[in-house]
């Protein structure tokens, strides 16, 4: 495996990384390389035509991009590149991420966002999406993978208490 970043965490505000620290965090467990970077649609517009016209040069394989409110930041990036692009919804204050889901999944035909589930689940849930997404050329992580699963089913109570 090489260290080069395969996966690129991109979110719209530091404000996110409470949540999106979760996917790094599952990169981090399946040995998977990932990048994280701060990356608006509205506030570093260039920032993000940057990223994302020049990521699968660099060599990743996937984007993970989590926003909050009107969450343009996955659709835009998939615009962009020709990488799968998985959504996260992260929490927001006012629509309790609703607004964050219903902006990232909602795509017209033609772009597609792979969109998780909002907050912290979508997190964990976009990292080992990604995960299984290079998994299917890179042997060693789908074992890992395997394992991970096989985990988290030993870990599961046969009684409520
Ligand atoms: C979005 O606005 C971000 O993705 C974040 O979820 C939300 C709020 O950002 P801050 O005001 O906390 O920087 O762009």
């Amino acid at each position: 495996m090489t260290d080069q970043p395969r996966v690129g965490l991109i979110m719209g505000s530091r404000s996110d990384w409470e949540t999106m620290r979760h996917a790094a965090e599952t990169l981090t467990t399946l040995g998977v390389p990932h990048e994280a970077r701060v990356v608006s649609a509205h506030r570093t517009p260039q920032r993000l035509y940057d990223y994302a016209a020049t990521a699968e040069g660099r060599g990743l394989r996937v984007i993970i991009a989590g926003a909050g409110g009107a969450a343009h930041l996955p659709g835009m990036a998939a615009a962009m590149t020709p990488l799968p692009v998985l959504g996260v919804p992260v929490e927001s204050k006012a629509l309790k991420g609703m607004d964050s889901l219903l902006s990232i999944v909602q795509m017209p035909a033609g772009i597609p966002v792979g969109t998780l589930a909002i907050g912290k689940a979508g997190a964990i849930n976009a990292a080992l999406l990604a995960a299984a997404i290079l998994a299917g050329t890179e042997p060693a992580l789908a074992e890992r993978l395997a394992a991970w699963r096989a985990r988290q089913t030993a870990e599961v109570a046969e009684t409520p208490e």
